[in-house]
C-alpha cells in the first residue's frame, strides 16, 4: 500500500458544535496524520468552485449556502491508503446509512450537514489539496 494524501474538510456544522478535536482524534486513531490544516470562512465563489462538479444537482445551491454558513477547517491527511481509509472513517454521505463508529454516524446532523468532506479518489485528492494548500504549507 502506498502512502497517500487526501483533502478533508470539517464542515460548518462541526465547527459550530466545537467538534474539531473529536473529529481529528478519529483520524489520528486510525493512523492518518494531519500534515496541513487551516480554518477559513469560504466565500460563495470559493464554495461554488469547490463543489462545481455538483453544479447540476438539485442540492447544489443549498450546499453552497451551508458551506458558507460558518467556518470550516481544511486539512490534508496523510497515511497508507489515505483516500479510501478516510472515506471509511467518514461513513456514508447520509448519516442514516453510515456504519457505527464512523464520523457521520456519530456527529452528522443530516445528509447535507454531514460534518466532513473527504476526497473520493486519488486524482480528485490531488486537485482538492491544491485548491486549498500550496506545497510549502504541507509538512509531512
Ligand atoms: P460525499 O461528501 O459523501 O462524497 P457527495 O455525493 O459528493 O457525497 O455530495 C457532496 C455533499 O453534498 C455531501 O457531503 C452533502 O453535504 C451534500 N449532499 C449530497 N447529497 C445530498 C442530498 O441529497 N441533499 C442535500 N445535500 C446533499
Amino acid at each position: 500500500m502506498a502512502v497517500e494524501r487526501t483533502l478533508s474538510i470539517l464542515k460548518p456544522d462541526a465547527t459550530r458544535r466545537n467538534l474539531t478535536g473529536k473529529i481529528n482524534a478519529k483520524f489520528e486513531e486510525a493512523g492518518l496524520r494531519i500534515v496541513a490544516q487551516k480554518r477559513l470562512h469560504l466565500s460563495e465563489a470559493q464554495a461554488g468552485a469547490f463543489y462545481a462538479v455538483h453544479k447540476e444537482r438539485p442540492f447544489y445551491k443549498d450546499l453552497v449556502a451551508f458551506m458558507t454558513s460558518g467556518p470550516v477547517v481544511a486539512q490534508v491527511l496523510e497515511g497508507e491508503n489515505a483516500v479510501a481509509k478516510n472515506r471509511e472513517i467518514m461513513g456514508a454521505t447520509n448519516p442514516a446509512n453510515a456504519a457505527p463508529g464512523t464520523i457521520r454516524k456519530e456527529f452528522a446532523e443530516s445528509i447535507e450537514a454531514n460534518s466532513v468532506h473527504g476526497s473520493d479518489s486519488a486524482e480528485n485528492a490531488a486537485t482538492e489539496v491544491a485548491f486549498f494548500f500550496s506545497g510549502i504549507e504541507i509538512v509531512g
